[in-house]
């Protein structure tokens, strides 16, 4: 028995695009006389532009601040500073152990997919020079529910028309293996900080990878 599909997380899992979201939203917030430091950047992971801006809102007791319509334009506007900053991205950014990961399992007929929270993976993916390497890459700009809800993960698995009960997830969120859980998925954890929720299989990086023992570790979820 072996996996009919690998879905991957982007941002933290494929690259880490944490520092560039960091920079912008550092730039934004500074404009706006709004406290943001590294710590408080590390809640926006795996969320989505409209949450990551009313977290750092709430960090600064200004939740009340900003109309809904002036909160999608500071949005936007962070998403122009970050779009502008990666596109410094290159192949060389691709996190160690992920191209071999991506070989091997074309190797076995597994297909990979994206499933990123990012309305920006299409870009991130091509800089990167991977995204020829998956099957389907989820449009985040169409997913209704953000993780921890399955959405985009049983998008990914409808998509390539295999059973979500079958797929291997790849997430360094909390939020994200949550969504692999909920899913029916299997989950390898990237460095996932949480109290709440364990990866089936937890790795501290994507350099400890190796294909034999996530296959390993999908029998043993079956068995
Ligand atoms: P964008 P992932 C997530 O990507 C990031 O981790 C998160 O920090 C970011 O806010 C979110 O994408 C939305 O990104 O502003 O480019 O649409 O981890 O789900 O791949
Ligand atoms: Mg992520």
């Amino acid at each position: 028995m072996r996996p009919q599909a690998f879905i991957f997380d982007l941002d933290g899992v494929l690259t880490d695009t944490a520092h560039y979201h960091f920079l912008a939203w550092k730039e934004l917030a500074t404009e706006l006389g709004y406290h943001f430091d590294i710590k408080m950047n590390e809640k926006l992971k795996g969320v989505s532009r409209t949450r990551s801006f009313e977290i750092i809102l709430e960090e600064n007791n200004a939740t009340g601040n900003h109309t809904e319509e002036e909160k999608e334009i500071l949005a936007n506007k962070k998403n122009d500073i970050y779009v502008e900053l990666i596109k410094q991205i290159k192949e060389e950014d691709i996190l160690p152990g992920i191209i071999e990961l991506l070989d091997g399992a074309k190797e076995m007929s597994i297909p990979c997919a994206v499933a990123s929270a990012s309305k920006n993976a299409f870009t991130v993916l091509e800089r990167l020079g991977i995204k020829d390497k998956f099957s389907y890459i989820a449009d985040a700009k169409l997913i209704k529910n953000a993780k921890p809800h399955p959405e985009v993960f049983l998008d990914c698995a409808k998509y390539l028309n295999v059973d979500a009960t079958q797929c291997v997830g790849f997430e360094d969120a909390e939020a994200g293996i949550e969504a692999i859980h909920a899913a029916g998925m299997c989950s390898v954890g990237i460095n996932v900080v949480s109290d709440k929720i364990k990866p089936m299989l937890p790795l501290k990086s994507t350099s400890e990878i190796v294909l034999q023992e996530i296959l390993d570790m999908y029998n043993e979820w079956k068995a």
